[in-house]
């Protein structure tokens, strides 16, 4: 294919150089207006075939696009060029038209203009951006190879983390730790596995807040069917059993589906624990307030998926809501360890300006690698508090413990 640009005074002479230099078959990607009249981008030996391809696969064609031209005639009375790919026999109708219509008529509209670059430069974009990819990933294998060839031990180390789930940017310094520090290890590729797991489980955080001890206004903040209210039900159980009836008390912000109140609420009941729902700030202000003597408050929330702007907002009405009664909120973030790496980082990066105090990782019984989980922690600092391994109330809730992670993430890998 062929892209030439002309610039004239006047359109119809900016048709007619299109014409005389690529011939009939030329095809008008753009046109705009320039201070020196109009620039036309005309294309010639043009595949409309291959744009609707760029622009809905982002992979690179594999071979070059076909040469038979596209000619679309335009829709009747739309200003030319109307559509993203006029033809140049669409030009020269419109030149016909042109011709009986007054000149301020006769130019693009801006609006018309507006719509038809997008078109093109987003089949470019995506070409550039799938362009790019394959210039990354040809510069990182060569990089890998490099390395692997210059460190092999250290790049066998970073591989097999890397088979547990983990990113790369967890498993590098993790991999070069063990390595440097494991010099008499090297012939022993167990000795040096072991060393690295070690370093994992040394850099995994955990947190030291212990609510089942020290209790405190405690939220629980999370996409959808994470196991939040299962989770808060086994922390109140646990709490109850240990503390008495008067001791805790459970609130929910999730005020989106009548089905979620009523499995927390039936969760109270059981219990014989207090239970408010609360609408806004004000609400939950008044119900931290009159519960100020029990010394644990389980806040519940609505499910909403990573996307949705409320997940968040939920969060920091909680921070509100106990802040004006005069309480200091802890928020943790449930995940599930099922969930993929990208979803995990996307459910993080949602709670944006919001204080995470750290994590509850749930249905670890069902996920089949933790390395996505393990390596958010670690990127975003993010330390575990509980550990989740079943549906049972409350048995199924654990102390976060790093070595019985990692432990279990090499089990998966197995
Ligand atoms: N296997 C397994 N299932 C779990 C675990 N935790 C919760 N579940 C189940 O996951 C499902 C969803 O749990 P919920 O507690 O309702 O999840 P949620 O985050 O409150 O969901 P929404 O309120 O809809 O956002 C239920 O069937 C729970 O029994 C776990 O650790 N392992
Ligand atoms: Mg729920």
């Amino acid at each position: 294919m062929r892209i030439r640009r002309f610039t004239a005074p006047e359109m119809r002479e900016a048709i007619r150089a299109v014409r005389d230099e690529l011939g009939p078959d030329a095809v008008i990607l753009s046109n705009r207006k320039v201070p020196e009249g109009v620039e036309v981008v005309a294309a010639i030996d043009y595949s409309e075939e291959w744009v609707e391809d760029s622009v809905t696969a982002p992979a690179l064609p594999v071979a070059p696009p076909p040469v038979e031209p596209v000619v679309r005639a335009p829709e009747p009375k739309q200003p030319v060029p109307s559509e993203a790919l006029a033809s140049l026999d669409a030009f020269t109708r419109y030149e016909q038209a042109a011709e009986r219509e007054p000149v301020e008529r006769r130019r693009p509209a801006p609006a018309v203009a507006r719509t038809q670059e997008p078109v093109f430069s987003t089949a470019i974009e995506r070409e550039l951006r799938s362009l790019r990819g394959l210039l990354e990933n040809q510069v990182s294998s060569l990089a890998w190879g490099d390395f692997g060839r210059r460190q092999p031990v250290r790049a066998a180390l970073v591989r097999r983390l890397m088979q547990l789930g983990l990113t790369r940017t967890v498993a590098d310094p993790i991999a070069a730790n063990a390595h440097t520090h494991a010099r008499r290890d090297v012939g022993d590729d167990e000795a040096l596995w072991r060393r690295a797991l070690g370093e994992l489980s040394r850099r995994i955080p955990i947190s030291n807040d212990d609510i089942l001890s020290t209790g405190g206004v405690v939220a629980l903040v999370g996409p959808t069917g994470v196991g939040k209210t299962t989770t808060i039900a086994k922390l109140a159980a646990r709490f109850r059993i240990s503390n008495g009836a008067d001791s805790a008390a459970l609130l929910t912000t999730d005020n989106y589906r009548v089905g979620a109140q009523e499995q927390l609420r039936s969760y109270a009941q059981l219990l014989g624990l207090p239970f408010a729902m609360c609408n806004g700030a004000d609400e939950l202000r008044d119900a931290v307030e009159r519960y100020r003597d029990r010394r644990l408050i389980l806040i519940d929330t609505a499910g909403m998926s990573q996307r949705d702007i409320r997940l968040a907002e939920q969060a920091r009405l909680i921070e509100h809501g106990a802040e004006s009664a005069h309480r200091d909120p802890r928020l943790y973030l449930v995940l599930s360890a099922n969930t993929n790496y990208p979803t995990l980082e996307e459910t993080v990066e949602a709670f944006g300006d919001v204080t995470l105090d750290g994590c509850i990782l749930t249905k670890i019984d069902e996920a089949t690698s933790l390395g996505g989980a393990l390596s958010i922690m670690l990127e975003h600092a993010l330390p575990a508090l509980h550990t989740c391994d079943g549906q049972r109330v409350p048995e199924d809730l654990h102390r976060a413990d790093a070595r019985q992670l990692v432990s279990r993430a090499t089990q998966f890998s197995r």
